[in-house]
Protein backbone atom coordinates (compact mmCIF):
# COMPACT_ATOMS: atom_id res chain seq x y z
CA UNK A 1 0.00 0.00 0.00
CA UNK A 2 1.47 3.55 0.05
CA UNK A 3 1.61 3.61 3.68
CA UNK A 4 3.69 0.38 3.24
CA UNK A 5 5.81 2.57 0.65
CA UNK A 6 6.39 5.55 2.57
CA UNK A 7 7.83 3.27 5.47
CA UNK A 8 10.23 1.20 2.60
CA UNK A 9 11.30 4.50 0.82
CA UNK A 10 13.61 5.54 3.75
CA UNK A 11 15.17 2.50 4.24
CA UNK A 12 15.98 1.74 0.67
CA UNK A 13 17.96 5.42 0.96
CA UNK A 14 19.74 4.20 3.71
CA UNK A 15 20.60 0.99 2.20
CA UNK A 16 21.76 2.79 -0.70
CA UNK A 17 24.40 5.26 0.78
CA UNK A 18 25.83 2.60 3.39
CA UNK A 19 26.50 0.28 0.40
CA UNK A 20 27.96 2.42 -1.75
CA UNK A 21 31.35 1.63 -3.23
CA UNK A 22 33.46 1.16 -6.55
CA UNK A 23 31.79 -2.55 -6.40
CA UNK A 24 28.84 -3.12 -8.84
CA UNK A 25 25.60 -1.84 -8.06
CA UNK A 26 23.89 -5.10 -9.30
CA UNK A 27 25.06 -7.44 -6.86
CA UNK A 28 23.73 -5.28 -3.69
CA UNK A 29 23.41 -8.07 -1.34
CA UNK A 30 26.61 -9.41 -1.84
CA UNK A 31 28.18 -6.08 -1.77
CA UNK A 32 26.10 -5.58 1.59
CA UNK A 33 27.71 -8.44 3.39
CA UNK A 34 30.94 -7.61 2.44
CA UNK A 35 30.15 -3.91 3.48
CA UNK A 36 28.18 -4.94 6.67
CA UNK A 37 26.49 -6.74 8.55
CA UNK A 38 23.11 -5.14 8.21
CA UNK A 39 20.74 -6.97 6.43
CA UNK A 40 17.49 -5.35 4.53
CA UNK A 41 14.82 -6.93 2.93
CA UNK A 42 13.96 -5.07 -0.03
CA UNK A 43 10.23 -5.99 -2.08
CA UNK A 44 10.90 -7.08 -5.73
CA UNK A 45 9.77 -5.15 -8.97
CA UNK A 46 5.86 -4.73 -9.81
CA UNK A 47 4.95 -8.21 -11.48
CA UNK A 48 3.62 -8.39 -14.79
CA UNK A 49 -0.57 -8.06 -14.83
CA UNK A 50 -2.07 -11.67 -14.41
CA UNK A 51 -4.20 -13.08 -16.97
CA UNK A 52 -8.08 -12.74 -16.92
CA UNK A 53 -9.62 -14.55 -14.40
CA UNK A 54 -12.59 -17.12 -15.36
CA UNK A 55 -15.90 -16.16 -14.78
CA UNK A 56 -17.26 -16.06 -11.45
CA UNK A 57 -20.62 -17.78 -9.70
CA UNK A 58 -23.74 -16.20 -11.08
CA UNK A 59 -24.39 -13.72 -7.50
CA UNK A 60 -27.27 -13.86 -5.47
CA UNK A 61 -30.55 -12.73 -7.01
CA UNK A 62 -31.20 -9.23 -6.38
CA UNK A 63 -33.78 -7.20 -4.53
CA UNK A 64 -37.45 -6.80 -6.00
CA UNK A 65 -37.11 -3.97 -8.57
CA UNK A 66 -40.26 -1.31 -8.72
CA UNK A 67 -44.08 -2.88 -10.17
CA UNK A 68 -43.91 -2.35 -14.23
CA UNK A 69 -46.00 -0.16 -16.32
CA UNK A 70 -49.52 -1.97 -17.14
CA UNK A 71 -48.81 -3.99 -20.24
CA UNK A 72 -51.59 -4.03 -23.09
CA UNK A 73 -54.54 -6.20 -22.88
CA UNK A 74 -54.57 -9.50 -24.22
CA UNK A 75 -55.69 -11.11 -27.30
CA UNK A 76 -59.32 -12.28 -26.56
CA UNK A 77 -59.07 -16.18 -25.45
CA UNK A 78 -61.06 -18.58 -27.37
CA UNK A 79 -64.09 -19.81 -25.91
CA UNK A 80 -64.21 -22.29 -23.00
CA UNK A 81 -65.40 -25.63 -22.32
CA UNK A 82 -69.34 -25.40 -20.70
CA UNK A 83 -69.53 -25.11 -17.06
CA UNK A 84 -71.34 -27.37 -14.56
CA UNK A 85 -75.02 -26.18 -14.19
CA UNK A 86 -76.02 -23.78 -11.69
CA UNK A 87 -78.42 -23.74 -8.68
CA UNK A 88 -82.30 -23.81 -9.45
CA UNK A 89 -83.40 -20.51 -9.49
CA UNK A 90 -86.51 -19.19 -8.00
CA UNK A 91 -90.04 -20.43 -9.21
CA UNK A 92 -91.84 -18.04 -12.30
CA UNK A 93 -95.09 -16.61 -11.75
CA UNK A 94 -98.13 -19.32 -12.58
CA UNK A 95 -99.13 -19.52 -16.10
CA UNK A 96 -102.64 -19.13 -17.72
CA UNK A 97 -104.89 -21.85 -17.80
CA UNK A 98 -104.89 -24.17 -20.92
CA UNK A 99 -107.86 -25.37 -22.81
CA UNK A 100 -109.38 -28.60 -22.13
CA UNK A 101 -107.75 -31.79 -23.45
CA UNK A 102 -109.26 -34.32 -25.75
CA UNK A 103 -111.51 -37.02 -23.45
CA UNK A 104 -109.39 -40.01 -21.68
CA UNK A 105 -110.21 -43.29 -23.29
CA UNK A 106 -113.14 -45.34 -20.52
CA UNK A 107 -111.43 -47.00 -17.57
CA UNK A 108 -112.62 -50.30 -16.32
CA UNK A 109 -116.21 -51.39 -14.46
CA UNK A 110 -116.33 -50.78 -11.01
CA UNK A 111 -116.73 -53.11 -8.30
CA UNK A 112 -119.99 -54.44 -7.36
CA UNK A 113 -121.96 -52.39 -5.22
CA UNK A 114 -122.98 -53.89 -1.83
CA UNK A 115 -126.35 -55.03 -1.35
CA UNK A 116 -128.61 -52.72 1.35
CA UNK A 117 -130.95 -53.31 3.70
CA UNK A 118 -133.72 -51.42 1.53
CA UNK A 119 -136.49 -53.86 1.64
CA UNK A 120 -138.33 -50.90 3.66
CA UNK A 121 -137.68 -48.34 1.21
CA UNK A 122 -138.14 -50.56 -2.01
CA UNK A 123 -141.45 -50.54 -0.30
CA UNK A 124 -141.80 -46.93 -0.56
CA UNK A 125 -140.68 -46.57 -4.11
CA UNK A 126 -143.31 -49.35 -5.24
CA UNK A 127 -146.11 -47.08 -3.33
CA UNK A 128 -144.61 -44.27 -5.29
CA UNK A 129 -144.86 -45.87 -8.80
CA UNK A 130 -148.53 -46.86 -8.00
CA UNK A 131 -148.95 -43.05 -6.92
CA UNK A 132 -146.91 -41.75 -9.66
CA UNK A 133 -148.67 -44.30 -12.51
CA UNK A 134 -152.44 -43.33 -11.02
CA UNK A 135 -151.49 -39.87 -10.99
CA UNK A 136 -150.37 -39.82 -14.36
CA UNK A 137 -153.40 -41.48 -15.78
CA UNK A 138 -155.57 -38.89 -14.06
CA UNK A 139 -153.32 -36.18 -15.58
CA UNK A 140 -153.84 -38.11 -18.91
CA UNK A 141 -157.53 -37.35 -18.48
CA UNK A 142 -157.10 -34.23 -17.80
CA UNK A 143 -155.28 -33.54 -20.66
CA UNK A 144 -157.39 -35.27 -22.93
CA UNK A 145 -160.74 -34.12 -21.73
CA UNK A 146 -158.97 -30.23 -21.83
CA UNK A 147 -157.59 -30.79 -25.51
CA UNK A 148 -160.91 -32.72 -26.39
CA UNK A 149 -163.40 -31.08 -24.36
CA UNK A 150 -165.98 -28.14 -26.39
CA UNK A 151 -169.47 -27.41 -25.32
CA UNK A 152 -172.57 -25.74 -26.81
CA UNK A 153 -175.50 -23.63 -24.66
CA UNK A 154 -176.94 -27.15 -23.07
CA UNK A 155 -174.14 -29.41 -23.56
CA UNK A 156 -170.48 -30.22 -22.97
CA UNK A 157 -168.66 -32.66 -25.31
CA UNK A 158 -165.66 -34.47 -24.60
CA UNK A 159 -163.39 -36.59 -26.74
CA UNK A 160 -162.18 -40.11 -25.48
CA UNK A 161 -158.71 -41.05 -26.85
CA UNK A 162 -159.39 -44.94 -25.72
CA UNK A 163 -160.69 -47.16 -28.24
CA UNK A 164 -163.69 -49.50 -27.44
CA UNK A 165 -166.29 -51.15 -29.17
CA UNK A 166 -170.18 -48.75 -29.66
CA UNK A 167 -171.39 -50.74 -26.45
CA UNK A 168 -168.51 -50.21 -24.24
CA UNK A 169 -168.05 -46.55 -24.86
CA UNK A 170 -171.91 -46.15 -24.17
CA UNK A 171 -170.99 -47.64 -20.94
CA UNK A 172 -167.76 -45.50 -20.29
CA UNK A 173 -169.73 -42.36 -21.11
CA UNK A 174 -173.03 -43.48 -18.70
CA UNK A 175 -170.41 -44.36 -15.88
CA UNK A 176 -169.65 -40.80 -16.31
CA UNK A 177 -173.44 -39.09 -16.08
CA UNK A 178 -173.45 -38.93 -20.24
CA UNK A 179 -173.78 -40.91 -23.03
CA UNK A 180 -172.55 -40.74 -26.34
CA UNK A 181 -172.57 -37.69 -28.29
CA UNK A 182 -175.99 -37.56 -29.98
CA UNK A 183 -175.67 -34.33 -32.40
CA UNK A 184 -178.88 -32.94 -32.41
CA UNK A 185 -178.41 -29.82 -34.30
CA UNK A 186 -175.75 -27.99 -36.61
CA UNK A 187 -174.50 -26.82 -33.44
CA UNK A 188 -173.82 -29.67 -31.80
CA UNK A 189 -172.60 -31.35 -34.69
CA UNK A 190 -169.80 -28.96 -35.27
CA UNK A 191 -168.77 -29.15 -31.50
CA UNK A 192 -168.27 -32.85 -31.75
CA UNK A 193 -166.40 -32.46 -35.36
CA UNK A 194 -164.11 -29.63 -34.11
CA UNK A 195 -163.45 -32.69 -31.19
CA UNK A 196 -161.76 -34.95 -33.79
CA UNK A 197 -160.50 -32.31 -36.46
CA UNK A 198 -158.55 -30.69 -33.03
CA UNK A 199 -157.24 -34.38 -32.17
CA UNK A 200 -155.74 -35.40 -35.09
CA UNK A 201 -158.11 -38.28 -35.87
CA UNK A 202 -160.11 -39.40 -38.43
CA UNK A 203 -162.94 -41.12 -36.85
CA UNK A 204 -165.42 -41.47 -33.57
CA UNK A 205 -168.00 -43.72 -32.40
CA UNK A 206 -171.15 -41.26 -31.58
CA UNK A 207 -175.04 -42.34 -30.09
CA UNK A 208 -176.24 -43.53 -33.03
CA UNK A 209 -177.89 -46.88 -33.89
CA UNK A 210 -180.53 -48.71 -35.63
CA UNK A 211 -179.88 -51.67 -33.42
CA UNK A 212 -183.62 -52.13 -32.36
CA UNK A 213 -185.29 -51.74 -36.19
CA UNK A 214 -183.39 -52.31 -38.81
CA UNK A 215 -183.17 -49.01 -40.89
CA UNK A 216 -184.43 -47.28 -37.90
CA UNK A 217 -182.06 -44.93 -36.64
CA UNK A 218 -182.14 -43.44 -33.18
CA UNK A 219 -180.32 -41.71 -30.83
CA UNK A 220 -178.53 -43.97 -27.64
CA UNK A 221 -181.09 -42.68 -24.98
CA UNK A 222 -183.99 -43.75 -27.63
CA UNK A 223 -184.30 -40.28 -28.33
CA UNK A 224 -186.00 -40.51 -32.19
CA UNK A 225 -184.28 -38.72 -35.22
CA UNK A 226 -186.41 -35.57 -36.09
CA UNK A 227 -185.49 -33.00 -39.06
CA UNK A 228 -181.59 -32.71 -38.33
CA UNK A 229 -179.36 -36.11 -40.01
CA UNK A 230 -175.94 -35.42 -41.28
CA UNK A 231 -175.39 -38.82 -43.32
CA UNK A 232 -172.59 -38.49 -45.73
CA UNK A 233 -174.28 -39.52 -49.57
CA UNK A 234 -174.70 -43.22 -49.88
CA UNK A 235 -175.14 -43.91 -46.38
CA UNK A 236 -176.13 -45.78 -44.19
CA UNK A 237 -175.92 -48.81 -46.57
CA UNK A 238 -175.83 -51.00 -43.62
CA UNK A 239 -173.03 -52.64 -45.88
CA UNK A 240 -172.53 -56.84 -45.38
CA UNK A 241 -175.67 -56.32 -43.75
CA UNK A 242 -173.55 -55.29 -40.48
CA UNK A 243 -173.57 -51.76 -40.07
CA UNK A 244 -175.92 -50.62 -37.30
CA UNK A 245 -173.45 -48.37 -35.46
CA UNK A 246 -172.87 -44.61 -36.69
CA UNK A 247 -169.17 -42.81 -36.52
CA UNK A 248 -168.70 -38.86 -37.11
CA UNK A 249 -165.63 -38.41 -39.46
CA UNK A 250 -163.65 -34.93 -39.02
CA UNK A 251 -165.93 -33.41 -41.60
CA UNK A 252 -168.57 -33.69 -39.83
CA UNK A 253 -170.33 -36.34 -41.65
CA UNK A 254 -171.77 -39.58 -40.81
CA UNK A 255 -171.49 -43.05 -41.86
CA UNK A 256 -173.13 -46.20 -40.53
CA UNK A 257 -170.90 -48.75 -39.66
CA UNK A 258 -170.31 -52.42 -37.24
CA UNK A 259 -170.32 -51.90 -34.46
CA UNK A 260 -167.50 -54.25 -32.64
CA UNK A 261 -164.45 -52.33 -33.97
CA UNK A 262 -162.83 -50.42 -31.07
CA UNK A 263 -162.45 -46.37 -31.51
CA UNK A 264 -162.03 -43.54 -29.71
CA UNK A 265 -165.72 -41.51 -29.15
CA UNK A 266 -167.11 -38.68 -27.73
CA UNK A 267 -169.11 -38.46 -24.79
CA UNK A 268 -172.26 -35.51 -24.23
CA UNK A 269 -172.95 -34.75 -21.12
CA UNK A 270 -176.23 -32.11 -20.05
CA UNK A 271 -174.62 -28.62 -18.49
CA UNK A 272 -177.58 -29.02 -16.03
CA UNK A 273 -176.16 -32.73 -14.66
CA UNK A 274 -172.48 -31.59 -14.30
CA1 LIG B 1 -178.12 -51.28 -39.91
CA1 LIG C 1 -172.30 -47.73 -44.06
Amino acid sequence: TQRDVKLLLPMILMSVMMSFSPVQMSNGQHVAEEACTVQILVPGLKGEPGEKGQKGAPGRPGKVGPPGEIGQPGVKGQKGIMGRYGKMGPSGIKGVKGDIGEPGPRGPDGEPGVPCECTPMRKMIGEMDILVSQLSSELKFIKNAVAGIKETDSKVYLLVKEEKRYSDAEAYCQARGGHLAMPKDEGANTAVAGCIAEAGLSRVYIGIHDLDHEGVFTYVDRSPMTTFSKWRRGEPNNAYDDEDCAEMVASGEWTDVACHPTMNFVCEFDKDSI
